[in-house]
C-alpha cells in the first residue's frame, strides 16, 4: 500500500511536451517516483478518460494517481485521489464527493494552508518562485516564505513552482515533498532528470532526520 509518507519529488504531467502524459508517467513510475498528478488543462473529457484509464493502470502499486480537477475522472480509473485548486469546487464540498480518497488542495499563503489543512489529506504551497507553467494571481512566496508555512501546518506539504534543483536542499528542511514540472519536463534526459530530483529530495530529507 502506496502512502503520501514515501513520496519525495511529486510528479505532474506536462501537456507542453511532445511526450505524451501517459508516456510521461511510465518514465516516472520506472525511475522510482511515487506520486504522480495527471494534469491536463486543455483536453476534452473523452481523452481525459483514456488517458486516465492507461496511467491509473501504470501506477497500480508503485504509485500514488491524483488526477488535477476532475473527481469524476478520478473516481471512474479508480485512482488514489484528486487535486484542487482554490477555483475549484469547494474542498470542503469535494470531501463529500470523494470520501476517504485523497484530497490534495493548492494554497497560496499561510491562511489558505491553515484553512485547507482542515480538510486536506495534503497542501501544495507555492509559487515558490514565479513560473511561466501557471500564471496566477498568486505572489511567489520565495523559500523562506514557503517554508515558513510549511513549518506551520501539519498536514504533509508539497512545494510548487518554479523550482529548480537548487531549491532542493533548502526546501527539504520543512517540505515532505517537492513538485517541478519545467525545471524537469524541458530538458534533454527527462528520464535522468527525475530520478536525480527524486533521489537528491530523498537523501537531502533522511539528512535532516
Ligand atoms: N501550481 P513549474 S505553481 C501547477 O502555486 C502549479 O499552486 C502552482 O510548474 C501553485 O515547476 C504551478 O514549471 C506550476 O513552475 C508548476
Amino acid at each position: 500500500m502506496n502512502s503520501i509518507k514515501d513520496a519525495n519529488y511529486y510528479f505532474i504531467t506536462d501537456e507542453g511536451i511532445e511526450i505524451s502524459p501517459v508516456e510521461q508517467v511510465e518514465i516516472a513510475v520506472n525511475q522510482g517516483v511515487k506520486i504522480v498528478q495527471y494534469r491536463r488543462k486543455d483536453a476534452p473529457g473523452k481523452v481525459l478518460y483514456e488517458e486516465a484509464s492507461q496511467i491509473s493502470d501504470i501506477c497500480k502499486d508503485k504509485a500514488l494517481f491524483i488526477v488535477n480537477d476532475r473527481i469524476d475522472i478520478a473516481q471512474i480509473v479508480d485512482a488514489d485521489g484528486v487535486h484542487l485548486g482554490q477555483d475549484d469546487l469547494p474542498y470542503e464540498v469535494a470531501r463529500e464527493l470523494v470520501g476517504d480518497m485523497i484530497l490534495g488542495v493548492s494554497t497560496h499563503n499561510l491562511k489558505q494552508a491553515l484553512k485547507a489543512e482542515r480538510v486536506a489529506d495534503y497542501i501544495g504551497i507555492g509559487p515558490v518562485h514565479s513560473t511561466e507553467t501557471k500564471r496566477d494571481r498568486w505572489k511567489e512566496l520565495g523559500i523562506q516564505g514557503a517554508l515558513k508555512i510549511a513549518e506551520n501546518v501539519k498536514v504533509p506539504t508539497t512545494a510548487i513552482g518554479g523550482i529548480g534543483y537548487d531549491d532542493l536542499e533548502p526546501l527539504s528542511r520543512s517540505f515532505d515533498m517537492v513538485c517541478a514540472i519545467s525545471s524537469v519536463t524541458r530538458t534533454k534526459d527527462l528520464p535522468g532528470s527525475i530520478k536525480k530530483f527524486e533521489t537528491s529530495f530523498k537523501n537531502y530529507k533522511r539528512n535532516r532526520l
